[in-house]
């Protein structure tokens, strides 16, 4: 059975909203056309990134990425964050004020190879650096550390050249392990976490730092050569 494109498909019971089997068809067009950016920009950068790995496995023998993940937000995501951070809900205000919608997240075993991968996609000419978050610097007050950068990739498409924003973030295996034990206990808890587990939380963020101190330094008598690291923009 075939419906008439302009006939109402949805009308909500008080009579407020009503759209037709066209418009429904045009707002899956229009968000599928604002998310495949995401996609390929992260495309990109993941390919930075695993050029960046395989260069320094098989010219260095060594390799300064545990683990990379990445996502695009899922549109429950993007929502909550333009209700919570009361962004105009159209894609312009979406695209100009949300900036990662795509997220890349590169683990390393250490805080120097950290650094050293967000210095390395610094440099190249393609990507230009919007924002960075230095976390591990400064970490958030419940412990949290990771370096957040927003870089802009050009992706070329059909109808030319769009800049997509991809947050990545760098962060060592123990600030990885942290973070995603403390997600989950905001998860479990509905964000209300009892103040002797945001103690514990920050005291085992701390044990953390110090693991990743001792690591490095041990790898760099290992090693031999410097660990000085910091973000210069
Ligand atoms: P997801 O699942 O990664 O998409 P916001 O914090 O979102 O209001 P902003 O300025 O974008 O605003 O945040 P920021 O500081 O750059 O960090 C956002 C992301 O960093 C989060 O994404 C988390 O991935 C991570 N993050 C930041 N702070 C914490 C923290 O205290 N604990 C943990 N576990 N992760 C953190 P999303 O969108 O929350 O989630």
């Amino acid at each position: 059975m075939s419906r008439a494109d302009d006939s109402p498909l949805l009308t909500a019971t008080d009579g407020a909203v009503s759209y037709s089997a066209g418009q429904l068809r045009a707002m899956r067009d229009e968000f599928q056309r604002f998310v495949i950016e995401y996609q390929f920009g992260l495309r990109e950068v993941e390919t930075k990134i695993s050029i960046l790995r395989d260069e320094f496995l098989q010219m260095h023998e060594y390799n300064p990425i545990e683990h990379v993940s990445s996502r695009v937000k899922t549109p429950d995501g993007i929502v909550e964050k333009v209700s919570r951070k009361g962004i105009d809900p159209d894609f312009a205000s979406i695209r100009a004020h949300i900036t990662d919608i795509a997220g890349v997240r590169v683990t390393c075993a250490f805080v120097n190879d950290a650094y050293r991968l967000f210095d390395l996609l610094t440099q190249q000419d393609d990507l230009t650096l919007r924002v960075v978050k230095d976390y591990i610097a400064q970490p958030k007050p419940n412990g949290y550390k990771s370096l957040h950068a927003i870089f802009e990739v050009p992706v070329f498409l059909s109808s030319g050249r769009v800049d997509v924003p991809v947050e990545v973030q760098f962060r060592t295996i123990a600030m990885d392990f942290w973070a995603s034990l403390e997600h989950k206990i905001y998860y479990k808890y509905d964000s209300q976490v009892p103040s002797t587990l945001l103690a514990e939380l920050k005291s085992a963020a701390d044990t953390a730092s110090e693991l990743d101190a001792r690591m490095e330094r041990l790898h760099r008598e290992l090693r031999g050569g410097s660990s000085a690291h910091a973000v210069t923009v």
